[in-house]
């Protein structure tokens, strides 16, 4: 049996990020990942990096491609019965954002593991974490048709909703906390420059809809559809309409172009608590699932990280075992306040047809107070860039 310092099963941005903080404090690990490279930089996710993630990958020496083609914005657009209001993250906090998005992340993020030499294995198979009340917690895995069994000091679960980790806990220990919205958002990634110089946030009584974009020729479009919407009903023109009636306003011009990518994404929200087990920790989607209205599922897997790599440090450096018990409760503060926003977000903007007109007023009423009050406007912009202490 071989062994390393951390086993870390997931190759997505939480994964990539804890084996780089790690490697740089000189920690070894092991990441494995069930899918092909090709796969994991293609998967097209995230575009909204708070400012603290951006500034922790530069200072991690893995952000100078983000910094020459990352697209920094001060603000975002709220639109409603066809005004756009203008949240101006600037002047509230002093902060702005990046729209770079989760696939160059996690380009950057491979591109420097396998620079540094330490492994990252692709297309593992039957993947099995055991003896997590153990000093010496196991890591199993199929790689090239070879088993292997890695003996870890600490396993970091960082293997998204669907991975086997969390599951792995014994019944019993975790308590899960969820709820699912009666929609999706229908994502399309179209081969035009984006008609609007920020992201805005539309909230139509035909239901959500949301302009972001990736590069300056490269738009990334949603629409609220049903969770479960069948694709095939929406060819490229039927899609462009609906967008149109959604965020069309006088004087302005939504421009089409080819769409290039197009999918539909449930929305959850779920935590599982506590992030820890044993010698196992989760990090990112293994432990929690955001709606992406308030941009914070990637943000929140770094934040997850960032503490995590810091506490395993800590961990090596003093042999108290003590300091590995508070990585849980610390992350699930800032967790919550994420989940709150993120709800907040998605219940103020999309159409909810389970809702009485008393529940659109309602939805109405919180928009005009968001667009006329300072104190409103500064609640959703610190949230959005990143909120440090909760
Ligand atoms: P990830 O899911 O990214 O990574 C987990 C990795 O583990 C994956 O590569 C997976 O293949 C691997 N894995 C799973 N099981 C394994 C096993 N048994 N063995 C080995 N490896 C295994 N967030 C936003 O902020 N904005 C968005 O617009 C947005 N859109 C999204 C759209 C979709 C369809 C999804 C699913 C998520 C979206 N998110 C969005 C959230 C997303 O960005 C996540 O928050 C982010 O990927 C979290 O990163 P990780 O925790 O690393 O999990
Ligand atoms: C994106 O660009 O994919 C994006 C931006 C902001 C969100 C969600 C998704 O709230």
């Amino acid at each position: 049996m071989s062994r390393t310092q951390v086993g870390i099963v997931g190759a997505g941005p939480a994964g990539l990020t804890l084996a780089h903080l790690l490697h740089r404090e000189g920690i070894e690990s092991v990441v494995i990942e069930d899918r092909s490279r090709e796969h994991v930089e293609a998967r097209i996710r995230a575009g909204v990096l708070e400012q603290r993630t951006a500034d922790l990958l530069v200072e991690a020496g893995v952000g100078g491609r983000m910094q020459r083609e990352g697209i920094v914005h001060d603000g975002i657009e709220v639109q409603f019965d066809g005004e756009r209001h203008r949240i101006a993250f600037d002047e509230l906090t002093g902060k702005s954002i990046v729209i770079y998005g989760q696939t160059e992340v996690v380009k950057d993020l491979i591109e420097a593991r396998l620079e540094s030499g330490r492994p990252l294995l692709f297309e593992v198979a039957d993947v099995s974490v055991s003896e997590l009340e153990t000093g010496r917690p196991r890591l199993g895995f199929t790689h090239a048709g070879a088993r292997q069994e890695l003996e870890c000091d600490v396993i970091a679960g960082c293997d998204g909703f669907h991975g086997v980790c969390r599951p792995s806990i014994p019944a019993g220990v975790l308590a899960e906390f969820s709820r699912e919205y009666p929609f999706g958002w229908l994502g399309i990634l179209a081969a035009v420059a984006p008609s609007v110089e920020e992201l805005v946030y539309s909230a139509h009584e035909r239901g959500f809809a949301l302009l972001s974009l990736r590069t300056p020729e490269l738009s990334r479009y949603y629409i609220q559809c049903a969770p479960d919407e069948d694709l095939s009903l929406w060819p490229d023109e039927k899609i462009w309409a609906e967008l149109q009636l959604r965020v069309g306003r006088e004087g302005w011009t939504l421009e089409e172009g080819p769409i290039l990518e197009k999918g539909v994404t449930g929305m959850r929200s779920y935590v599982a608590e506590p992030m820890q087990y044993g010698r196992l920790f989760l990090a990112g989607d293994a432990a929690h699932i955001v709606p992406p209205t308030g941009a914070k599922g990637l943000n929140l897997a770094v934040g997850d990280v960032r503490l995590l790599a810091e506490t395993i440090v800590d961990w090596y450096r003093s042999g108290d075992d003590a300091v590995l018990e508070s990585y849980s409760a610390e992350c699930l503060r800032r967790v919550w306040r994420a989940e709150h926003f993120s709800w907040w977000m998605t219940h103020m903007l999309h159409r909810n047809d389970e809702d009485d007109e008393f529940g659109r007023k309602l939805q109405v009423a919180q928009l005009r107070y968001l667009t006329t009050s300072e104190a409103a406007a500064t609640s959703l912009a610190e949230n959005y860039v990143g909120i440090e202490r909760v």
